[in-house]
């Protein structure tokens, strides 16, 4: 980390109500939407430093509420709470003038983050934990959740937000994008029989992709998650899918070699018998959804992909100029997969999963 740097988010510490000292800095790359710094103390490490993305997240005061909220219910013997450090003013987060909205958290150690599923293990835990989650939020009340993101997983807005960009969009990207374009046109006519009115709402964390889920290094027992920016309302089977794109497939979310991406049905079915092993926490409708859940998430984080690169990359934070294609094309080619792994998929949850009555 470059001198100045470190001076600057030393100053931004002297804001939390922390020890006063002089802290080390490392910045952690992952992520397209925020800035991350893990906060050591003599190569020790005990905090997470964010700056929350404001152009994404508008209403940030909102946004640390649901946190907050969330992380009264988020502790049990088998999840592992993380608190947020108090501002000298007692908030949660702290505002700056010039860099804008930061927070501190606490950082769980001897702990890691996978990609991808390495084995049937991981995905159970990842399954118990996602199923954790949403049994411990289950009787939160949703009035004290605001929309950061409003209609984050909707699909009709995310469809007409595609349009938009058909029409604004270069020549050139539409040609190169071609196949993409035409694929999400034919995925958007299929999910139209995707209906959300007999689903009850939960609080859902909704970005529960596998690099969300820490890991102790020691056991690899998935203690919880992280990167809570988006909790807020949503339906089961957002979480469900975020999470299964990434736990049954074994390929990176801009994997250029669609080769790579496969549907694992032993991880899906370990996902499956992790979140089972909470007790019945879902209702038969909502189970009844999953399966296209797992078609619908990959989807709708591809045509937002999608819609970016023809914005010319206005959202995502890209480390060239056609990783959202990439992006794009490989949650497509997953998309694809799991929509032939429908049948299958409703099977092995009907048997899998206890509805709660
Ligand atoms: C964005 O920056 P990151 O990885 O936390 C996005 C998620 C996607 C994710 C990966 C607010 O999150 O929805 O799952 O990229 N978050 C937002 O595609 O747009
Ligand atoms: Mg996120």
């Amino acid at each position: 980390m470059i001198e100045n740097k470190n001076v600057e988010l030393n100053e931004l510490l002297k804001n939390f109500s922390i020890d006063r000292k002089t802290y080390e800095f490392q910045g952690i790359n992952q992520g397209y939407i925020n800035d991350t710094y893990l906060v050591l103390d003599n190569q020790y490490p005990l905090y997470i430093l964010q700056r929350v993305n404001h152009n994404v997240f508008k209403d940030v005061h909102g946004l640390m509420g649901n946190i907050a909220n969330a992380f009264q219910h988020l502790q049990d013997q088998n999840y592992t709470p993380i608190e947020l450090l108090k501002t000298e003013w007692d908030n949660s987060y702290f505002k700056d003038e010039k860099t804008g909205y930061w927070r501190l958290m606490t950082y769980i150690n001897n702990t890691t983050a996978y990609d991808n599923a390495t084995d049937t293990d991981i995905a159970y835990e990842a399954g118990r934990v996602v199923g954790k989650f949403h049994q411990l939020l289950a009787e939160a009340p949703l009035d004290n959740y605001v929309d950061t993101i409003p209609q984050f997983h909707n699909l009709p807005l995310r469809e007409n937000q595609f349009e938009e960009s058909l029409l604004s969009a270069k020549t050139e990207k539409l040609e190169t994008a071609k196949m993409a374009i035409s694929f999400a046109k034919e995925t958007l006519e299929k999910l139209r029989i995707l209906d959300n009115s007999k689903l009850p709402l939960r609080v859902c964390h909704n970005d529960t992709k596998l690099n969300n889920i820490l890991f102790s290094k020691e056991n690899n027992k998935a203690l919880c998650l992280i990167d809570l920016d988006t909790i807020m309302k949503g339906y089961f089977y957002f979480d469900f899918g975020d999470a299964i794109r990434t736990v049954a497939n074994t390929a990176a979310e801009d994997e250029q070699d669609h080769g790579k991406i496969t549907f694992e049905k032993p991880l899906f079915e370990a996902f499956i018998k992790g979140l089972e092993s909470n007790g019945p926490f879902l209702y038969k409708e909502e189970i009844d959804l999953l399966s296209w859940g797992a078609v619908f998430m990959p989807f709708i984080h591809g045509l937002r992909a999608l819609t970016d690169y023809l914005n010319d990359n206005i959202y995502y934070k890209v480390s060239y100029e056609n990783q959202n294609l990439d992006r794009c094309l490989s949650l497509f080619d997953f998309t694809n997969k799991a929509l032939q792994e429908v049948g299958y998929m409703t099977q092995v949850v009907k048997k899998g999963l206890t509805p709660k009555v």
